[in-house]
């Protein structure tokens, strides 16, 4: 039968638009978060920073997209306004812009550079306006979303094309408001009157995506610490839903019946924090952290949007540059020779019978518009790869034609092994890209078997790869008797550092745990030149943790709730068991309230707060007070007292520093309040810095 005779598959359930499918076909971007936070060390600015703290002094948006594109990326996203209302272009609508600060003179523009520079190096330019503005006199008020939309409105006009528009969710309350210092609560809901600004997007960039928690065109993943669900379905209900809306655990999953199509997108920090902050210089995601996040976000159908934030001299640091650069090189050291182009690929079932329209070759032409398609009603299908010896697979990868909807609901990669058919990878969804790494396996006989699907299942590639694995990061851990430990992969070595330098090759060589009773920064490496060739792969692998005070003679003095099952004891471990307050029966309401006795009185310079990091987040506190006393009874004022911004959607360690040291024996943290609104409290850890 000719190709003319064979109708193509008929397009199942809810489909991308065309808009939508070139944003799949993008798969990994970059972020660039800078604001005036970049100077003063925050996350989340209050609105009352002074322009004149913004002064990038060897600012080059050329180095980032040059980076962005080295690195394999297809675009950038610029904050172009962050929740503090600082614009990085000069707005004719606010006097809070580059316009009032010292960089390029008032004469800069941001927008325009970061445009340009991605013009320049061919990557695409998208843009987050961030609907929360903590300056703005106005905002909660209905005149602020015409200040909002005008500014919008700037921004799609004078910039040349936007591919994306990021509408942030995060509405914290309170903020300068033009020196009202106010909480202001808006009803999300209703307060941005989303339909009509969503228009606008629309009419002045038809070709623009937009992202929110709840799309129009893409949706949150639901975590900021890069994950996709293994089961990713891009269907999804969106009634009822908009930016900002309360965060439900399906974001990650998507809903298998979902009538409208809302892919995820992954959004995710080169950093633990999103913004540049000096202290975090050591704890930039080494390559190999980055090809994981590569793997459980696109390689499990969603897109990769990974920050790069830009320095105060206004450059991506030399760390994060080069570990970009070295997990591209694993990505495409790893894919670079698919092993299925040396096989013979045969289908169960070809539609039709026609092999040069919808036979397996399809799978490996590169054209993501052909695909290997059954007949209709077929959904159980299989391709068998032969090759003329036994061969060894580490990693599969394979893809959808989504254009015809995502059909597959159930996949198994089997390997021949001593005669029998044996499962080497499984799932249920696989998208426009799936991809699994797993454990070697050398065989000469291999099939991918799709084992349900909703309609004919419609393969537009295939592959089978066997690279060397990058070399996972050293783990640094504290032991209940306060030594720290490091741990690498068999048969490699690191070197240690404790005076918080970079750990070369200068450095000791890691032998046995280390005494740090008065705490510290403990820093990593495994070295290229260190350890055997062939079992590296893509740079260093790195790691940094600061330790506070040593808890050997640590006691909990007093606390608001002893009770198991997650008593306050719990705080002084090294691990993620944590204290809770009763979230049900005898249920308190904050302040509360942990206090601990140091065993001796030292000179307390800071503390680290550690939320709990497993998939719930309840009780996650935002509003703190700390507090030092000699003698645990009379704790005077709080030494300092502060809000975690993001907390929620970042959970990571938060570090505290006091304006100066305060001698004691005791210290007592204090919950105000949790970022979630719940009565109680949660904890991981407490850390006492000297
Ligand atoms: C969050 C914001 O609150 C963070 O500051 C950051 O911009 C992240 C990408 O989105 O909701």
């Amino acid at each position: 039968m000719s190709s003319a005779s064979v109708y193509p598959p008929a397009p199942f359930g809810a489909l991308p638009t065309p808009r939508q499918l070139a944003w799949h076909r993008l798969e990994y971007y970059g972020f660039i978060h800078f604001t005036t936070n970049t100077f003063t060390g925050r996350e989340w600015g209050f609105g009352d920073e002074s322009p004149a703290i913004f002064n990038p002094a060897a600012c080059d948006p050329r180095q980032w997209a040059r980076l962005a594109r080295e690195g394999g990326m297809q675009g950038l996203i610029l904050t172009c306004k962050h929740h503090d209302g600082f614009c990085l272009w000069p707005s004719q609508y606010t006097e809070h812009s580059v316009a009032a600060s010292p960089w390029k003179n008032g004469r800069g523009d941001l927008v325009r550079e970061l445009s340009e520079a991605c013009a320049a190096e061919g990557l695409k330019f998208g843009v987050y306006l961030s609907p929360w503005d903590r300056n703005h006199p106005l905002y909660a008020h209905p005149e602020y979303i015409t200040y909002y939309r005008n500014q919008l409105r700037e921004l799609l006009t004078q910039y040349g094309p936007v591919f994306e528009v990021w509408f942030d969710g995060a509405n914290g309350g309170d903020g300068w408001y033009g020196g009202a210092n106010e909480k202001r609560q808006i009803d999300n809901a209703t307060y941005y009157d989303w339909p009509a600004t969503k228009a606008l997007v629309r009419e002045l960039q038809p070709d623009a995506v937009m992202f929110s928690d709840a799309g129009p065109d893409m949706r949150w993943v639901g975590n900021e610490h890069g994950e996709a669900a293994a089961t990713t379905w891009y269907t999804f209900n969106m009634a009822g839903r908009y930016p900002g809306c309360p965060v439900h655990d399906d974001l990650g999953c998507g809903h298998e019946d979902g009538t409208d199509w809302l892919p995820p997108e992954v959004d995710v920090s080169i950093r633990p924090g999103w913004f540049w902050h000096e202290l975090e210089n050591g704890r930039v995601r080494s390559p190999a952290n980055l090809m994981k996040l590569w793997l459980q976000s696109v390689g499990r159908g969603a897109n990769l949007l990974l920050n790069l934030p830009p320095d105060r001299r206004g450059v991506v640091h030399e760390t994060d540059a080069a570990n970009l650069l070295a997990f591209k090189k694993i990505r495409d050291l790893t894919f670079s020779r698919n092993l299925a182009e040396s096989a013979v690929l045969e289908a169960s079932d070809v539609r039709g019978g026609d092999l040069a329209a919808y036979g397996p070759a399809r799978l490996l032409d590169g054209d993501p518009e052909t695909y290997w398609a059954a007949d209709d009603g077929v959904c159980q299908v299989e391709l068998r790869v032969a090759f003329s010896a036994p061969q060894a697979v580490n990693y599969l990868l394979f893809g959808e034609a989504i254009q015809l909807g995502q059909r597959i609901r159930g996949w198994v990669l089997e390997a021949e092994l001593g005669g029998d058919w044996q499962a080497v990878a499984r799932g249920i969804t696989a998208g426009y890209k799936r991809a699994e790494r797993f454990n070697t396996v050398t065989a000469a006989r291999w099939r991918l078997r799709v084992t349900a699907a909703k309609a004919c299942p419609c393969l537009r590639e295939f592959g089978l790869f066997h690279a060397p694995l990058p070399v996972d990061d050293p783990v640094i851990a504290r032991d209940a008797a306060g030594r720290v430990a490091v741990t690498v992969p068999a048969g490699l070595v690191a070197r240690v550092t404790t005076d918080g330098s970079v750990p070369g090759p200068a450095a000791p060589r890691y032998a046995a745990p280390l005494d740090l009773p008065a705490g510290g920064t403990v820093r990593a490496a495994i070295l290229p030149e260190d350890n055997p060739e062939g079992l590296f792969l893509g740079g260093t692998a790195a790691a940094q943790r600061r330790f506070g005070l040593a808890k050997t003679g640590w006691r909990i003095h007093d606390c608001d709730s002893f009770g198991p099952p997650c008593p306050p004891e719990n705080i002084l471990a090294d691990n993620d068991a944590i204290w809770h307050t009763p979230w049900e029966g005898g249920i308190t309401a904050h302040p509360h309230w942990i206090a601990v006795d140091l065993g001796r009185e030292i000179a307390v310079a800071g503390f680290a707060y550690r939320p709990r990091v497993e998939d719930l987040s309840h009780g996650t506190i935002d509003r703190w007070e700390f507090y030092v006393s000699a003698d645990g009874v009379a704790w005077g004022a709080p030494a300092a007292a502060g809000r975690f911004d993001n907390i929620l959607a970042n959970p990571v360690e938060q570090t505290v520093r006091l304006p100066q040291p305060v001698r004691g024996r005791y210290v007592k943290f204090v919950s105000l309040s949790a970022a979630d609104g719940k009565p109680y409290c949660a904890m991981a850890g407490l850390e006492v810095l000297v």
